[in-house]
Protein backbone atom coordinates (compact mmCIF):
# COMPACT_ATOMS: atom_id res chain seq x y z
CA UNK A 1 0.00 0.00 0.00
CA UNK A 2 1.20 3.64 -0.97
CA UNK A 3 1.90 6.03 1.98
CA UNK A 4 0.55 9.15 1.49
CA UNK A 5 4.17 10.85 2.12
CA UNK A 6 5.07 8.74 -0.98
CA UNK A 7 2.23 9.15 -3.27
CA UNK A 8 3.78 12.51 -4.57
CA UNK A 9 6.77 10.68 -5.75
CA UNK A 10 4.92 8.05 -6.94
CA UNK A 11 2.55 10.33 -8.88
CA UNK A 12 6.02 11.39 -10.49
CA UNK A 13 6.99 8.55 -11.15
CA UNK A 14 3.62 7.49 -13.25
CA UNK A 15 4.01 10.60 -15.04
CA UNK A 16 7.61 9.87 -15.91
CA UNK A 17 6.90 6.41 -17.02
CA UNK A 18 5.62 5.47 -20.72
CA UNK A 19 1.91 4.54 -20.96
CA UNK A 20 -0.47 3.26 -23.56
CA UNK A 21 -4.26 4.84 -23.49
CA UNK A 22 -6.87 2.52 -24.92
CA UNK A 23 -10.71 3.77 -24.03
CA UNK A 24 -10.81 7.76 -23.53
CA UNK A 25 -13.66 9.47 -25.10
CA UNK A 26 -12.48 12.46 -27.16
CA UNK A 27 -15.74 14.80 -25.54
CA UNK A 28 -15.32 13.51 -21.83
CA UNK A 29 -11.47 14.17 -21.70
CA UNK A 30 -11.69 18.15 -22.73
CA UNK A 31 -10.17 20.60 -20.16
CA UNK A 32 -12.74 21.79 -17.66
CA UNK A 33 -11.03 25.40 -18.50
CA UNK A 34 -11.69 24.93 -22.22
CA UNK A 35 -15.86 23.88 -21.71
CA UNK A 36 -15.97 27.04 -19.15
CA UNK A 37 -14.73 28.87 -22.18
CA UNK A 38 -16.72 27.37 -24.60
CA UNK A 39 -19.89 28.19 -22.55
CA UNK A 40 -19.42 31.43 -21.53
CA UNK A 41 -19.25 32.29 -25.28
CA UNK A 42 -22.84 30.60 -25.98
CA UNK A 43 -23.89 32.53 -22.51
CA UNK A 44 -22.62 36.08 -24.10
CA UNK A 45 -24.64 35.10 -26.91
CA UNK A 46 -27.75 33.75 -25.19
CA UNK A 47 -27.98 30.56 -26.69
CA UNK A 48 -27.31 28.94 -23.24
CA UNK A 49 -27.92 30.47 -19.20
CA UNK A 50 -23.76 30.38 -18.13
CA UNK A 51 -24.88 30.71 -14.79
CA UNK A 52 -26.30 27.46 -14.80
CA UNK A 53 -24.29 25.58 -16.80
CA UNK A 54 -20.92 26.21 -14.95
CA UNK A 55 -21.87 24.73 -11.82
CA UNK A 56 -22.67 21.15 -14.15
CA UNK A 57 -19.11 21.47 -15.76
CA UNK A 58 -17.54 22.06 -12.00
CA UNK A 59 -19.73 19.12 -10.22
CA UNK A 60 -17.47 16.26 -9.17
CA UNK A 61 -19.67 12.89 -7.79
CA UNK A 62 -22.13 12.61 -10.67
CA UNK A 63 -24.38 9.35 -11.34
CA UNK A 64 -24.57 7.33 -14.32
CA UNK A 65 -27.66 9.33 -15.34
CA UNK A 66 -26.21 12.40 -14.51
CA UNK A 67 -22.97 12.02 -16.76
CA UNK A 68 -25.31 11.63 -19.83
CA UNK A 69 -26.75 14.87 -19.37
CA UNK A 70 -24.00 16.38 -19.01
CA UNK A 71 -22.51 14.69 -22.40
CA UNK A 72 -25.16 16.19 -23.99
CA UNK A 73 -24.71 19.65 -22.17
CA UNK A 74 -20.82 19.41 -23.90
CA UNK A 75 -21.86 17.74 -26.83
CA UNK A 76 -24.01 21.76 -27.56
CA UNK A 77 -20.32 23.62 -26.72
CA UNK A 78 -18.15 21.37 -28.80
CA UNK A 79 -20.49 20.09 -32.22
CA UNK A 80 -19.31 22.73 -34.56
CA UNK A 81 -16.07 22.41 -36.96
CA UNK A 82 -13.40 24.54 -35.04
CA UNK A 83 -14.20 23.55 -31.51
CA UNK A 84 -13.62 19.37 -32.60
CA UNK A 85 -10.24 20.45 -34.08
CA UNK A 86 -9.25 22.76 -30.72
CA UNK A 87 -10.39 20.13 -28.16
CA UNK A 88 -8.61 17.17 -30.57
CA UNK A 89 -5.95 19.14 -30.00
CA UNK A 90 -5.81 19.91 -26.59
CA UNK A 91 -6.55 16.67 -25.56
CA UNK A 92 -3.76 14.62 -27.50
CA UNK A 93 -1.57 17.30 -26.06
CA UNK A 94 -2.78 16.49 -22.50
CA UNK A 95 -2.22 12.86 -23.07
CA UNK A 96 1.38 13.66 -24.16
CA UNK A 97 2.08 15.77 -21.64
CA UNK A 98 1.90 12.57 -19.15
CA UNK A 99 3.52 10.93 -21.15
CA UNK A 100 1.01 8.53 -22.78
CA UNK A 101 3.21 7.42 -26.08
CA UNK A 102 0.50 5.85 -28.12
CA UNK A 103 -3.46 6.61 -27.53
CA UNK A 104 -6.69 4.96 -29.15
CA UNK A 105 -9.22 8.71 -28.94
CA UNK A 106 -12.59 7.19 -29.74
CA UNK A 107 -15.50 9.69 -30.51
CA UNK A 108 -18.97 9.24 -32.17
CA UNK A 109 -18.88 10.86 -35.47
CA UNK A 110 -22.06 13.60 -35.62
CA UNK A 111 -24.47 15.44 -38.03
CA UNK A 112 -25.92 18.40 -37.56
CA UNK A 113 -27.17 19.37 -40.88
CA UNK A 114 -28.04 23.33 -39.37
CA UNK A 115 -24.72 23.96 -39.73
CA UNK A 116 -23.52 21.52 -42.73
CA UNK A 117 -22.01 19.20 -40.70
CA UNK A 118 -21.98 15.22 -41.63
CA UNK A 119 -19.95 12.39 -39.86
CA UNK A 120 -17.04 12.74 -42.63
CA UNK A 121 -17.09 16.72 -41.78
CA UNK A 122 -17.12 15.96 -37.75
CA UNK A 123 -14.34 13.06 -38.66
CA UNK A 124 -12.49 15.73 -40.96
CA UNK A 125 -12.27 18.28 -38.17
CA UNK A 126 -10.58 15.50 -35.84
CA UNK A 127 -7.98 15.10 -38.47
CA UNK A 128 -7.43 18.63 -38.48
CA UNK A 129 -7.22 18.82 -35.06
CA UNK A 130 -4.40 15.99 -34.99
CA UNK A 131 -2.90 18.04 -38.15
CA UNK A 132 -3.04 21.19 -35.46
CA UNK A 133 -0.72 19.47 -32.97
CA UNK A 134 2.97 21.58 -33.35
CA UNK A 135 4.63 21.03 -29.67
CA UNK A 136 5.01 17.22 -30.12
CA UNK A 137 5.45 15.31 -32.98
CA UNK A 138 1.81 13.51 -33.70
CA UNK A 139 1.90 10.32 -35.85
CA UNK A 140 -1.71 9.35 -36.83
CA UNK A 141 -1.25 7.64 -40.04
CA UNK A 142 -0.81 4.25 -40.73
CA UNK A 143 3.00 2.69 -40.86
CA UNK A 144 2.57 2.38 -44.73
CA UNK A 145 1.21 5.87 -45.27
CA UNK A 146 3.49 7.43 -42.68
CA UNK A 147 6.41 8.64 -45.49
CA UNK A 148 4.55 9.92 -48.01
CA UNK A 149 2.77 11.89 -45.43
CA UNK A 150 5.48 13.17 -43.63
CA UNK A 151 4.86 12.80 -40.18
CA UNK A 152 7.98 15.03 -38.62
CA UNK A 153 10.70 12.42 -37.24
CA UNK A 154 11.51 12.38 -33.41
CA UNK A 155 14.53 14.38 -33.89
CA UNK A 156 14.48 18.01 -35.00
CA UNK A 157 17.61 19.64 -36.74
CA UNK A 158 19.25 20.68 -33.13
CA UNK A 159 19.25 17.05 -32.14
CA UNK A 160 17.06 17.62 -29.26
CA UNK A 161 14.32 14.88 -29.26
CA UNK A 162 10.85 15.84 -29.61
CA UNK A 163 8.16 13.99 -27.92
CA UNK A 164 5.82 11.67 -30.19
CA UNK A 165 2.34 10.63 -29.39
CA UNK A 166 0.83 7.59 -31.71
CA UNK A 167 -2.88 8.34 -32.11
CA UNK A 168 -4.94 6.43 -33.93
CA UNK A 169 -8.99 7.01 -33.48
CA UNK A 170 -11.95 4.73 -32.91
CA UNK A 171 -15.58 5.49 -34.35
CA UNK A 172 -18.25 5.61 -31.67
CA UNK A 173 -21.78 3.84 -32.22
CA UNK A 174 -23.54 5.94 -30.04
CA UNK A 175 -26.13 3.36 -28.55
CA UNK A 176 -28.99 6.09 -29.36
CA UNK A 177 -28.46 5.49 -33.16
CA UNK A 178 -30.77 3.14 -35.39
CA UNK A 179 -29.00 0.13 -37.34
CA UNK A 180 -28.71 2.13 -40.19
CA UNK A 181 -26.62 5.22 -38.93
CA UNK A 182 -24.17 2.36 -37.02
CA UNK A 183 -23.88 0.84 -40.95
CA UNK A 184 -22.58 4.60 -41.93
CA UNK A 185 -20.32 4.86 -39.12
CA UNK A 186 -18.68 1.67 -39.72
CA UNK A 187 -18.66 2.40 -43.66
CA UNK A 188 -17.30 5.81 -42.71
CA UNK A 189 -14.73 3.82 -40.49
CA UNK A 190 -13.27 1.59 -43.90
CA UNK A 191 -13.13 4.56 -45.30
CA UNK A 192 -10.78 6.63 -43.02
CA UNK A 193 -8.38 4.13 -42.52
CA UNK A 194 -5.85 5.74 -44.22
CA UNK A 195 -6.35 8.40 -41.80
CA UNK A 196 -5.88 6.69 -38.59
CA UNK A 197 -8.88 5.03 -38.11
CA UNK A 198 -8.31 1.30 -36.46
CA UNK A 199 -11.67 0.22 -35.08
CA UNK A 200 -15.39 0.84 -33.62
CA UNK A 201 -16.53 1.37 -29.93
CA UNK A 202 -20.33 0.66 -29.28
CA UNK A 203 -20.73 3.03 -26.47
CA UNK A 204 -23.31 5.58 -25.13
CA UNK A 205 -26.19 5.49 -22.51
CA UNK A 206 -25.94 1.58 -21.22
CA UNK A 207 -30.01 1.77 -20.46
CA UNK A 208 -30.89 2.98 -24.00
CA UNK A 209 -30.88 0.52 -27.33
CA UNK A 210 -30.79 -3.39 -27.67
CA UNK A 211 -28.23 -5.03 -28.83
CA UNK A 212 -29.66 -6.46 -31.79
CA UNK A 213 -29.47 -2.99 -33.38
CA UNK A 214 -26.09 -2.35 -33.43
CA UNK A 215 -25.41 -5.94 -35.02
CA UNK A 216 -25.32 -6.19 -38.24
CA UNK A 217 -22.80 -2.73 -38.25
CA UNK A 218 -20.44 -4.78 -35.70
CA UNK A 219 -20.69 -7.56 -37.64
CA UNK A 220 -20.30 -5.88 -40.80
CA UNK A 221 -16.95 -4.78 -39.36
CA UNK A 222 -15.84 -8.00 -37.97
CA UNK A 223 -16.12 -9.09 -41.61
CA UNK A 224 -14.39 -6.23 -43.47
CA UNK A 225 -11.42 -6.88 -40.59
CA UNK A 226 -12.09 -3.77 -38.79
CA UNK A 227 -11.64 -4.93 -34.86
CA UNK A 228 -14.38 -4.11 -32.24
CA UNK A 229 -14.45 -2.79 -28.37
CA UNK A 230 -17.91 -2.83 -26.82
CA UNK A 231 -18.48 -1.34 -23.62
CA UNK A 232 -19.94 -4.50 -21.96
CA UNK A 233 -21.74 -4.92 -18.51
CA UNK A 234 -21.68 -1.11 -17.40
CA UNK A 235 -25.50 -1.59 -15.82
CA UNK A 236 -26.73 -5.10 -14.90
CA UNK A 237 -27.71 -7.02 -18.14
CA UNK A 238 -27.06 -10.96 -18.61
CA UNK A 239 -28.19 -11.42 -21.72
CA UNK A 240 -26.61 -8.51 -23.55
CA UNK A 241 -23.64 -9.29 -21.66
CA UNK A 242 -23.68 -12.92 -22.93
CA UNK A 243 -24.26 -11.51 -26.43
CA UNK A 244 -21.50 -9.72 -26.68
CA UNK A 245 -18.99 -12.29 -25.09
CA UNK A 246 -20.48 -14.62 -27.90
CA UNK A 247 -19.62 -12.03 -30.18
CA UNK A 248 -15.92 -12.15 -29.38
CA UNK A 249 -14.83 -8.62 -29.97
CA UNK A 250 -11.38 -7.35 -29.92
CA UNK A 251 -11.75 -5.82 -26.23
CA UNK A 252 -14.33 -4.97 -24.15
CA UNK A 253 -14.53 -1.73 -21.82
CA UNK A 254 -15.76 -1.90 -18.06
CA UNK A 255 -16.96 -5.43 -17.48
CA UNK A 256 -19.05 -3.77 -14.32
CA UNK A 257 -21.86 -6.00 -13.43
CA UNK A 258 -21.15 -9.53 -14.47
CA UNK A 259 -22.40 -12.66 -12.75
CA UNK A 260 -20.18 -16.15 -12.58
CA UNK A 261 -21.05 -17.74 -15.72
CA UNK A 262 -19.97 -14.05 -17.27
CA UNK A 263 -16.68 -14.24 -15.23
CA UNK A 264 -15.47 -17.81 -16.59
CA UNK A 265 -16.67 -17.18 -19.90
CA UNK A 266 -14.90 -14.09 -20.41
CA UNK A 267 -11.42 -15.49 -18.46
CA UNK A 268 -11.99 -18.46 -21.02
CA UNK A 269 -12.19 -15.94 -24.19
CA UNK A 270 -9.11 -13.68 -23.07
CA UNK A 271 -10.74 -10.74 -24.19
CA UNK A 272 -8.95 -8.17 -23.23
CA UNK A 273 -10.64 -5.78 -20.61
CA UNK A 274 -10.08 -1.82 -20.27
CA UNK A 275 -10.35 -1.24 -16.96
CA UNK A 276 -12.02 2.29 -15.72
CA UNK A 277 -11.53 2.57 -12.16
CA UNK A 278 -12.50 6.31 -11.08
CA UNK A 279 -15.71 6.23 -14.15
CA UNK A 280 -16.89 3.09 -12.37
CA UNK A 281 -16.38 4.45 -8.76
CA UNK A 282 -17.79 8.04 -9.60
CA UNK A 283 -21.35 6.72 -11.79
CA UNK A 284 -21.43 3.65 -9.12
CA UNK A 285 -21.29 0.83 -11.22
CA UNK A 286 -18.61 -0.51 -8.91
CA UNK A 287 -19.35 -0.18 -5.03
CA UNK A 288 -15.84 0.45 -3.87
CA UNK A 289 -12.15 0.54 -5.44
CA UNK A 290 -11.08 -2.67 -3.18
CA UNK A 291 -14.27 -4.58 -4.30
CA UNK A 292 -13.17 -3.75 -8.19
CA UNK A 293 -13.03 -6.55 -10.38
CA UNK A 294 -9.58 -4.99 -11.63
CA UNK A 295 -8.20 -7.32 -8.55
CA UNK A 296 -9.55 -10.16 -9.22
CA UNK A 297 -9.20 -10.15 -13.35
CA UNK A 298 -5.20 -8.76 -12.38
CA UNK A 299 -5.05 -11.67 -10.06
CA UNK A 300 -6.11 -14.05 -12.64
CA UNK A 301 -3.28 -12.48 -15.26
CA UNK A 302 -6.14 -11.83 -17.52
CA UNK A 303 -5.29 -9.05 -20.31
CA UNK A 304 -6.28 -5.86 -18.85
CA UNK A 305 -5.33 -2.09 -19.80
CA UNK A 306 -5.91 1.13 -17.08
CA UNK A 307 -7.76 3.80 -18.65
CA UNK A 308 -9.46 7.01 -18.06
CA UNK A 309 -12.46 7.00 -19.58
CA UNK A 310 -13.70 10.35 -19.62
CA UNK A 311 -10.44 11.95 -18.08
CA UNK A 312 -12.50 15.79 -18.24
CA UNK A 313 -15.87 14.40 -16.78
CA UNK A 314 -14.18 12.35 -13.92
CA UNK A 315 -11.48 14.70 -13.41
CA UNK A 316 -8.63 12.01 -13.15
CA UNK A 317 -5.82 11.51 -15.84
CA UNK A 318 -3.95 8.06 -17.21
CA UNK A 319 -1.07 8.48 -14.28
CA UNK A 320 -3.72 9.12 -11.43
CA UNK A 321 -5.48 5.69 -13.05
CA UNK A 322 -2.19 3.88 -12.12
CA UNK A 323 -1.23 5.14 -9.23
CA UNK A 324 -5.04 4.39 -8.06
CA UNK A 325 -4.50 1.29 -9.28
CA UNK A 326 -0.69 0.62 -7.33
CA UNK A 327 -2.57 1.95 -3.75
CA UNK A 328 -4.89 -1.15 -3.76
CA UNK A 329 -2.96 -3.83 -5.30
CA UNK A 330 0.20 -2.43 -3.42
CA UNK A 331 1.94 -2.88 -6.85
CA UNK A 332 5.91 -1.69 -6.93
CA UNK A 333 7.22 0.14 -9.95
CA UNK A 334 8.09 -3.06 -11.80
CA UNK A 335 4.57 -4.43 -12.03
CA UNK A 336 3.16 -0.91 -12.84
CA UNK A 337 5.81 -0.82 -15.71
CA UNK A 338 4.63 -4.00 -17.23
CA UNK A 339 1.05 -3.22 -16.50
CA UNK A 340 1.41 -0.23 -18.77
CA UNK A 341 3.92 -2.14 -21.31
CA UNK A 342 1.63 -5.07 -21.63
CA UNK A 343 -1.11 -2.76 -23.40
CA UNK A 344 1.09 -3.04 -26.45
CA UNK A 345 -0.08 -6.35 -27.34
CA UNK A 346 -3.91 -4.72 -26.90
CA UNK A 347 -3.51 -1.95 -29.68
CA UNK A 348 -5.37 -1.79 -32.87
CA UNK A 349 -2.71 -0.42 -34.68
CA UNK A 350 -0.30 -2.01 -36.79
CA UNK A 351 2.73 -3.86 -36.28
CA UNK A 352 5.36 -1.70 -37.49
CA UNK A 353 3.92 0.68 -34.48
CA UNK A 354 3.34 -2.39 -32.20
CA UNK A 355 7.65 -2.77 -32.90
CA UNK A 356 8.12 0.80 -32.49
CA UNK A 357 6.11 1.01 -28.81
CA UNK A 358 8.03 -2.48 -27.33
CA UNK A 359 11.24 -0.27 -28.52
CA UNK A 360 10.24 2.62 -26.62
CA UNK A 361 9.38 0.72 -23.39
CA UNK A 362 12.74 -1.16 -23.71
CA UNK A 363 14.50 1.91 -23.30
CA UNK A 364 12.67 2.93 -20.29
CA UNK A 365 13.26 -0.02 -18.93
CA UNK A 366 17.02 0.11 -18.92
CA UNK A 367 16.40 3.44 -16.96
CA UNK A 368 14.39 1.70 -14.37
CA UNK A 369 17.09 -0.33 -12.58
C1 LIG B 1 -20.75 4.69 -22.11
C2 LIG B 1 -19.71 6.66 -22.68
C3 LIG B 1 -19.12 6.75 -21.41
O1 LIG B 1 -18.08 10.30 -28.58
O2 LIG B 1 -18.91 12.62 -28.14
N1 LIG B 1 -19.32 7.74 -23.38
N2 LIG B 1 -20.52 5.64 -23.03
N3 LIG B 1 -20.23 4.73 -20.87
C4 LIG B 1 -19.41 5.73 -20.47
N4 LIG B 1 -18.95 5.71 -19.19
C5 LIG B 1 -19.12 6.76 -18.27
N5 LIG B 1 -18.36 7.85 -21.38
C6 LIG B 1 -18.50 8.44 -22.59
O3 LIG B 1 -17.63 11.37 -26.37
C7 LIG B 1 -18.72 11.37 -25.47
C8 LIG B 1 -19.59 10.17 -25.71
O4 LIG B 1 -18.89 8.97 -25.34
C9 LIG B 1 -19.77 8.02 -24.77
C10 LIG B 1 -21.16 8.65 -24.77
O5 LIG B 1 -21.84 8.25 -25.93
C11 LIG B 1 -20.84 10.14 -24.81
O6 LIG B 1 -21.88 10.92 -25.37
P1 LIG B 1 -17.78 11.62 -27.95
O7 LIG B 1 -16.46 12.19 -28.35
Amino acid sequence: MIRESESWREMDWCLSQPKIELHAHLNGSIRDSTLLELAGVLGEKGIIVFKDVEHVILKNNRSLKEVFKLFDLIHILTTDHATVTRITKEVVEDFAAENVVYVELRTTPKRSESIGMSKRSYMEAVIDGLRAVNTIDVAFLPSDMGLKNSVRSPLIDNGTTRRKIYVRLLLSIDRRESTAAAMETVQLALEMRDLGVVGIDLSGNPVIGEWETFLPALTFAKEQGLPVTLHCGEVPNRTEVQSMLDFLPQRIGHACCFEEEEWAKLKSSRIPVEICLTSNIRTESVSSINSHHFVDLYNAEHPLVLCTDDAGVFSTSISREYLLAASTLGLGEREMFTLARNAINFVFADDVVKNDLRKIFVSAAEKLE
